[in-house]
């Protein structure tokens, strides 16, 4: 162990130990928190299905930069470089379109055989798995609608995939020895001024009554649902909206799911945890950063990225909540993204894991609202960095940029000489 970290670090638990905060203990949080990893900022959702039209559904990937992983071999290798340049044991966020497997099959004939290689991966490097059904980039995405289509056909073909999805899930979960999240979200909208917004909802009630209706082990798969307010294409009328799924998980008892990018760019999808989280009892977050619109950056570490971990900590809510990251940034480095955005949710986890929580409550109780900012500020400027260095030099993973140097000679190495 590096004798300046080391020497920090103990500066920085006395530090902690006047504000009554065991430094020790914070770590061990912070090291049972996982943090599910997307797959598809690896290869900008593209995915590994032979018949797999352009990416739809009102979402977009921008950028070229070269080297983006062509199959589920250089995936999980890309994948191994960035786990080592991060602290922790986290999981890895598949979705359906990244099958394992020589058969030519379509979306709506998926088993748990077609991810076997995914397992066998997540059990050798020790990560978990958490699951997508996917119901764009489809041909059966058809008029911009999936489960709430008018045709009962299209609807069907999706409920099926669905059904199916929770059974890769719960396969996962069980061979894994640990719960799987099975996240649903679907593009359905219409683009302008529409007349039945009562219709598709309806449908989609239905359908989502159809495949949960099915047998699986709760214990196993937490089903959640994922709102959006518009996409590309989708600007007036989304389906699946916040308050639709908030309903739905309330009155079925499922998990919901929000995405950070998904509200109003004036609201703060931070601020509605305290209140989903007194109606249900597991949420999904997908952690990215919205500029001006869902426009999926690499998280950073911002105010909202802290406020958002803050609700989680504060509240003791890390068995209630699971975080899934949810950027696919092309411009950048594709391994550099995920090692920026992931580092940044930990970061940020650490720094409020070190929040003198109860003094501030405390503050807030008694009306002393002065203490109260002053602590919130000044606490930004605590040895919190000290902390999260000597925890990255503990789990032998760069505590420092130094990590960057690793990327650019993968680059150099591996990602430039994949041909497209
Ligand atoms: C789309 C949703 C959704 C997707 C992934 C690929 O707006 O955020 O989570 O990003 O399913
Ligand atoms: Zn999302």
């Amino acid at each position: 162990m590096n004798k300046e970290i080391k020497d920090r670090f103990e500066y920085a638990k006395s530090f902690y130990k006047k504000l009554n905060i065991d430094v020790d203990k914070v770590l061990e949080r912070v090291r049972k928190i996982p943090i599910s990893v997307n797959c598809w900022q690896g290869d900008d959702v593209k995915g590994f299905m032979n018949n797999s039209q352009p990416l739809s559904g009102g979402i977009m990937v921008t950028g070229n930069h070269p080297g983006a992983a062509r199959n589920p071999y250089e995936l999980r290798q890309d994948l191994e470089k960035v786990f080592s340049l991060i602290p922790g044991n986290h999981k890895l966020n598949l979705h359906a379109i990244y099958i394992d497997s020589d058969e030519k099959i379509d979306i709506d004939q998926i088993e748990p055989k077609h991810y076997k290689g995914w397992v066998d991966w997540a059990k050798k490097i020790n990560i978990g798995l958490d699951f997508n059904p996917t119901l764009f980039s489809h041909n059966m995405y058809k008029d911009g609608f999936t489960l709430s289509h008018p045709d009962k056909k299209i609807r069907d073909f999706w409920i099926n995939h669905c059904q199916r999805s929770i059974k890769v899930a719960e396969y996962f979960a069980t061979e894994l020895k640990q719960k799987c999240v099975n996240n649903l979200w679907i593009p359905d909208g219409y683009k302008d001024f529409t007349v039945d917004k009562f219709s598709p909802r309806k449908r989609l009630k239905e359908s989502l009554n159809s495949i949960y209706a099915i047998d699986y082990d709760k214990s196993k798969v937490l089903n959640t649902m994922e709102s959006k307010l518009f996409g590309i294409g989708i600007e007036a009328y989304t389906v699946g909206s916040n308050e639709f799924y908030l309903s739905y998980a309330i009155e079925n008892k499922t998990g919901l799911c929000m995405d950070m990018g998904h509200f109003h760019p004036t609201e703060q999808c931070s601020q509605k945890v305290s209140t989903v989280m007194n109606f249900i009892d597991e949420l999904l977050l997908h952690m990215t950063r919205p500029m001006r619109w869902d426009s999926d950056h690499v998280v950073s570490l911002d105010d909202e990225t802290q406020e958002m971990t803050s609700e989680i900590i504060r509240n003791n809510f890390e068995d209630r909540i699971h975080i899934a990251l949810d950027f696919f940034d092309a411009t950048i480095n594709r391994l550099a993204a995920w090692v920026i955005g992931t580092r940044n949710v930990i970061k940020s986890i650490v720094k409020s894991c070190l929040e003198p929580t109860s003094i501030l409550k405390q503050f807030e109780l008694s009306n002393d609202f002065t203490s109260r900012l002053a602590i919130i500020e000044e606490q930004k400027s605590f040895p919190w960095v000290d902390v999260w260095n000597y925890y990255c030099e503990q789990e032998g993973v760069p505590y420092d940029g130094a990590w960057l140097e690793e990327i650019k000679e993968y680059e150099r190495n591996v990602q430039f000489k994949r041909k497209r």
